[in-house]
C-alpha cells in the first residue's frame, strides 16, 4: 500500500501552537515546556543545569524542522552529495553555536531572562562533545559548519564513542588522565534512528560459490545503529546531518539459556563485545595496544557509512525505469580524512562485487571515482601500516581484494612504467617483509583515489616532493592542495562578540561572516586612532575575562596589562613546548641577574602553555610537568613575578580555547620546519588579532605571505635546511650557544624541584641515547628564537605599533575561512553545488 507520511498526515490537521516563533515569551514558554514535559529531572528543579537542557531541546525544535526540510529537499532534487568519512569530529559545544546560526541570541538571552537566568551562564553547562584528538578532528567540525553554511549537499560520518578525549587533571606527579563522560546526562543534540540500522561482519571466511563468484560469510554480526546531529548552517535554512554510529548486538546475541543457568558473563559475552567497538576514542598517537580494535572500528565506520550510502543512491534511484552504477560517482563523492577510513575502499568494491554483482573493471571504476583522500601528517610513525595477518583474519574478503589491487598496480608499472620498477618495493600496497607483512594504508589510498590532497601549500608541496614522489610522475593531476581553514563563525563572531561587534560597524557589514575576505577593508584603519582604541578596549575586555578564568582554574593572579604569550595544542616533541619553556627559563634567569631598575625596562610577560598529552608519551608528559614546576618558581618570586608568570592551562579543548584565543596577544607556533603539516590553531590566533612567532613551517607559510612578514615574527631553520642540520648533529658539528646550554644547565641545577629532567634534557643533547639527539633541532633554532623574542619584547613596547600589527592579522586572515577551503574542495575535488532550502 501506499507509505504513510508525516507531511502527507499533518497537512489534514491543524497546526499547534508555534514552537518556533521569535519572540522572547514565546521562546521561554517553549523552555518551560520542555522543563515540564521533556523531564530528565526531578520536577521543579529549575537551576542552570536543568535550564541548560530545556534551552538546548527548544533549539533543537528548530534545528529539526529545518534539519527535515533539508533532508527531503535534497532527496528531491538529488545532487551530487559528499560524505565526509572521519573518525574524529571535535565539535565542542553546540548552543551558543547553534542560537548564533539560526541568529536567534537575542531573544533566547531575552526569555532566559525572564526565566531568571543568563545566557552566558547556561551555555557553560554543556559539556563538549570531544570526540577527537586535536587539529584533524577539529579541522573536520569546522568542515561540516562550512559545508552547512554553503548550503552544500554533504554529510559526515563518524563512530558515537562512549569515552571522548580524557580530561587532563593537573597534579604534583603532573597530567592525570581521567576518563571524560560527554553523555553522563545525555546529549541534547543526537537524534537515535531506530530505523537506521546496518549489519556488519568481522571474521568468518570466503565462500566461492559454483559460478566462481565469492562470498564473506561466517564471523560475527555487529549491529550499526544511527545516531545523528544536527548542523546548522549560519543564516541559511540548510542543516546538514552528522551521522555517529553506534554498535550494538542483536537480542538473539543474547544467551538467555546461559543467563538463567547464572552463566552472566558468557552470557552476555557478544553484548560486550559489541560495546567495546565505541567504547572508547583512539588516541591519535601510534601505540602498539588495542590494535585490533582500532581496526575494528574503523571497518565499522566504513561499512556501516558505505551501507547508508549505497541505501540512499538506490533509494533515490526508486521508480527510475534505468540506473547504472556507473552513475554512482555523478552522485556520491567520499572523502576519506586521512587513512583512517581507508578500508571503505575494498569495502565498495567488495558490495560492487559481492553483493551487486558487478565485475571488477567497473566496480574499479566507480571505486575510484567516488574516493578522494586528505593527508594530515608526514610523521612516520602516523602513517598506517596493518598487519596482514591481523587483516586476514579480521577481513578476509578484503584482502583479497587488497591482494587484487596491489597485483594489478605492480602489473601496470610492469607494463606501461620500467623506470620505475625499482621503486616498487616502497610503492605497492602490501609490504611481504617475513618478519612483519603489513599493508601499507598511505599506499592503497594513493593508488586507489582520484585525488589526493595535503592540508597546506609547504605540506602538499613535500607530499609530491618526497612521501609520495613516485607516483607523480604516473598520475600529475592526482595531486592536489588544499589549505586548512577555520569556521569564522565559532572562532570569531561567537567567540569574540566584542571584536566582532567593532569590526561590523567599521566595515559597516556584517557580511565578513561568511565571506571573511572582506576583512581586508580594516587595513585601511589600521593607522586610524578611533579604531585602534575600540581594538585595544576590546582586546583588553577579552584579556580580563581570561584573566578571571585563569584565576578560578589555577588560582594564579596574571596582569592583564602584561603581554599574553600562549601556547596551545597537544603536547608533542615536534611542536617544541621545549624550546617555549626553555625561552621562558632563559628570561627568568636573566631577570633574576638584573637590577630592580633594569627590570623596569623590561616588557611584563604572562607565558601560557596548554595541552594534552598521550598518556603514554613520556617525553609530552615530563615537558607538561616541568611547565607546571618552572610556573610554581616563578610565579611565587616576587622579585619577578611581576614581569613574568608561567602558567600551564589545565585541560584544554574546544571550549578553553574560545575563552584563551580572543585574549591572546602572541602566540607560538614555533614547529620543526617541515612537520606541522598545517596548524589550524594559527588561522584562529591570527584572525582574532594575535600576533604570532613562528617557523616557516605548515600554513604559517601563507599566514605570513597574507599578513605581511613586517606583522610576522620569525625565526628557524628553513624546512630544506633540516636535513643538513641533522646530518651536522649526527656527526658532531653542531657547537650549541651558550644560552642554549645556560637554560639546560639551570633546570639541571634544580632551579624548578627536584625532579629528574635529565632524561628530557638529554634528548636535546647530540649524544641522546635515542640516538637521535636533539632531532627536533631545539638547540639550532633556539638562538634565532630568542632574537625573535626580543623583537616582541621590542613591538610589544610601542603600544600603537603593536595595535596596528594585531589589526593587520585579522585584516590579512581572510584567506583562512573553512568556507573557502571547503568551496575549494567543492568545486575541485568533489564536483558537488550548493543546494539551497528553499
Ligand atoms: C594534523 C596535523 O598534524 C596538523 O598540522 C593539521 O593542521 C591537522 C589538520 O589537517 O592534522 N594531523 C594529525 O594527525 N593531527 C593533526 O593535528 N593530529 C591530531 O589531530 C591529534
Amino acid at each position: 500500500g501506499a507509505s504513510v507520511t508525516v507531511s502527507a498526515v499533518s497537512s489534514k490537521i491543524p497546526a499547534a501552537a508555534n514552537p518556533l516563533a521569535e519572540d522572547a515569551l514565546k521562546i521561554a514558554s517553549n523552555i518551560i515546556y520542555h522543563a515540564q514535559y521533556s523531564p530528565h529531572f526531578s520536577p521543579s528543579k529549575f537551576e542552570p543545569e536543568q535550564a541548560f537542557y530545556a534551552t538546548a531541546e527548544s533549539v533543537r525544535d528548530r534545528l529539526v524542522q529545518q534539519w527535515n526540510e533539508t533532508y527531503l529537499h535534497y532527496h528531491k532534487v538529488d545532487p551530487k552529495q559528499t560524505y565526509y568519512l572521519s573518525m574524529e569530529y571535535l565539535q565542542g559545544r553546540a548552543l551558543t553555536n547553534a542560537i548564533g546560526n539560526l541568529d536567534i541570541q537575542g531573544a533566547y538571552a531575552d526569555a532566559l531572562n525572564k526565566l531568571g537566568h543568563e545566557l552566558e551562564e547556561i551555555v557553560e553547562q554543556e559539556k563538549d562533545a570531544a570526540l577527537g584528538n586535536g587539529g584533524l578532528g577539529r579541522l573536520a567540525s569546522c568542515f561540516l559548519d562550512s559545508m552547512a553554511t554553503l548550503n552544500l549537499p554533504a554529510w559526515g560520518y563518524g563512530l558515537r564513542y562512549r569515552y571522548g578525549l580524557f580530561k587532563q587533571r593537573i597534579t604534583k606527579e603532573g597530567q592525570e588522565e581521567i576518563a571524560e563522560d560527554w553523555l553522563e546526562k545525555f546529549s541534547p543534540w543526537e537524534v537515535v534512528r531506530h530505523d537506521v540500522v546496518f549489519p556488519v561482519r568481522f571474521f568468518g571466511h570466503v565462500q566461492v560459490n559454483p559460478d566462481g563468484s565469492r562470498k564473506w560469510v561466517g564471523g560475527e554480526i555487529v549491529q550499526a545503529l544511527a545516531y545523528d546531529v544536527p548542523i546548522p548552517g549560519y543564516k541559511t535554512k540548510n542543516t546538514i546531518s552528522l551521522r555517529l554510529w553506534e554498535a550494538r548486538a542483536s537480542a538473539e546475541d543474547f544467551n538467555l539459556f546461559q543467563f538463567n543457568d547464572g552463566q552472566y558473563e558468557s552470557a552476555a559475552q557478544l553484548h560486550s563485545r559489541a560495546q567495546q567497538i565505541c567504547a572508547v576514542l583512539y588516541p591519535g598517537d601510534a601505540t602498539e595496544e588495542g590494535k585490533l580494535l582500532r581496526l575494528k572500528q574503523q571497518f565499522f565506520l566504513c561499512s556501516a557509512s558505505l551501507q547508508d550510502i549505497i541505501m540512499r543512491f538506490k533509494e533515490r534511484r526508486t521508480g527510475k525505469s534505468s540506473w547504472k552504477w556507473s552513475e554512482f560517482p555523478s552522485k556520491v563523492a567520499v572523502q576519506l580524512n586521512d587513512t583512517h577510513p581507508t578500508l571503505a575502499i575494498p569495502e565498495l568494491m567488495r558490495i560492487l562485487m559481492d553483493d551487486e554483482g558487478i565485475g571488477w573493471d567497473e566496480a574499479w571504476d566507480v571505486t575510484t571515482r567516488t574516493v578522494a583522500y586528505t593527508n594530515h601528517t608526514v610523521l612516520p610513525e602516523a602513517l598506517e601500516k596493518w598487519s596482514q595477518t591481523v587483516m586476514w583474519k579480521l577481513l578476509p574478503r578484503h584482502m583479497e581484494i587488497i591482494e587484487e589491487i596491489d597485483k594489478r598496480f605492480i602489473a601496470l608499472i610492469r607494463s606501461s612504467r620500467t623506470d620505475l620498477e625499482s621503486k616498487l618495493p616502497s610503492m605497492c600496497i602490501l609490504d611481504n617483509n617475513p618478519q612483519k607483512p603489513v599493508v601499507r594504508m598511505a599506499n592503497l589510498c594513493v593508488v586507489s583515489s582520484h585525488t589526493v590532497n595535503g592540508v597546506a601549500q609547504l605540506h602538499s608541496d613535500i607530499l609530491k616532493s618526497e612521501l609520495f614522489a613516485d607516483y607523480v610522475s604516473i598520475w600529475p593531476k592526482k595531486f592536489q592542495n588544499k589549505t586548512n581553514g577555520i569556521t569564522p563563525r565559532r572562532w570569531l563572531r561567537f567567540c569574540s562578540p566584542e571584536l566582532s561587534n567593532i569590526i561590523t560597524k567599521w566595515l559597516k557589514t556584517d557580511q565578513w561572516v561568511t565571506n571573511l575576505d572582506l576583512l581586508v577593508g580594516l587595513q585601511k584603519f589600521a593607522d586610524n586612532e578611533d579604531f585602534q582604541t575600540a581594538w585595544g578596549s576590546a582586546k583588553m575586555a577579552n584579556k580580563q575575562r581570561l584573566a578571571q578564568y585563569i584565576l578560578r582554574v589555577t588560582g594564579v593572579s596574571i596582569d592583564p596589562n602584561s603581554l599574553f604569550d600562549i601556547q596551545v595544542k597537544r603536547i608533542h616533541e615536534y611542536k617544541r613546548q621545549l624550546l617555549n619553556i626553555l625561552g621562558a627559563v632563559y628570561r627568568y634567569k636573566k631577570l633574576k641577574e638584573m637590577s630592580a631598575e633594569e627590570r623596569k625596562n623590561t616588557t611584563p610577560r604572562t607565558v601560557m602553555i596548554g595541552g594534552k598529552a598521550f598518556a603514554t608519551y613520556t617525553n609530552a608528559k615530563r615537558i607538561v610537568k616541568l611547565v607546571n614546576d618552572v610556573g610554581a618558581v616563578v610565579n611565587s618570586d616576587p622579585e619577578v613575578n611581576s614581569y613574568l608568570k608561567v602558567v600551564f592551562v589545565p585541560n584544554y579543548n574546544v571550549s578553553v580555547a574560545e575563552m584563551l584565543i580572543p585574549g591572546s596577544e602572541l602566540s607560538q607556533h614555533i614547529s620543526t620546519a617541515g612537520m606541522e603539516a598545517s596548524g589550524t590553531s594559527n588561522m584562529k590566533f591570527a584572525l582574532n588579532g594575535c600576533l604570532i612567532i613562528g617557523t616557516l613551517d605548515g600554513a604559517n607559510v601563507e599566514i605570513r605571505e597574507e599578513i605581511g612578514e613586517e606583522n610576522f615574527f620569525l625565526f628557524g631553520a628553513t624546512a630544506d635546511e633540516v636535513p643538513r642540520l641533522r646530518k651536522e648533529r649526527e656527526n658532531g658539528l653542531f657547537k650549541p650557544d651558550h644560552r642554549f646550554e645556560e637554560a639546560k644547565q639551570f633546570i639541571r641545577s634544580g632551579a624548578f624541584g627536584s625532579y629528574d629532567y635529565n632524561p628530557l634534557l638529554d634528548s636535546l643533547e647530540g649524544n641522546s641515547g635515542y640516538g637521535r639527539g636533539d632531532y627536533f633541532l631545539v638547540g639550532d633554532d633556539f638562538p634565532s628564537y630568542l632574537d625573535a623574542q626580543k623583537r616582541v619584547d621590542e613591538a610589544y613596547k610601542d603600544s600603537k605599533r603593536w595595535l596596528k600589527m594585531s589589526i593587520l592579522s585579522t585584516a590579512g586572515s581572510g584567506k583562512f575561512s573553512s568556507d573557502r577551503t571547503i568551496a575549494q574542495y567543492a568545486k575541485e575535488i568533489w564536483n558537488i553545488e550548493g543546494c539551497r532550502v528553499p
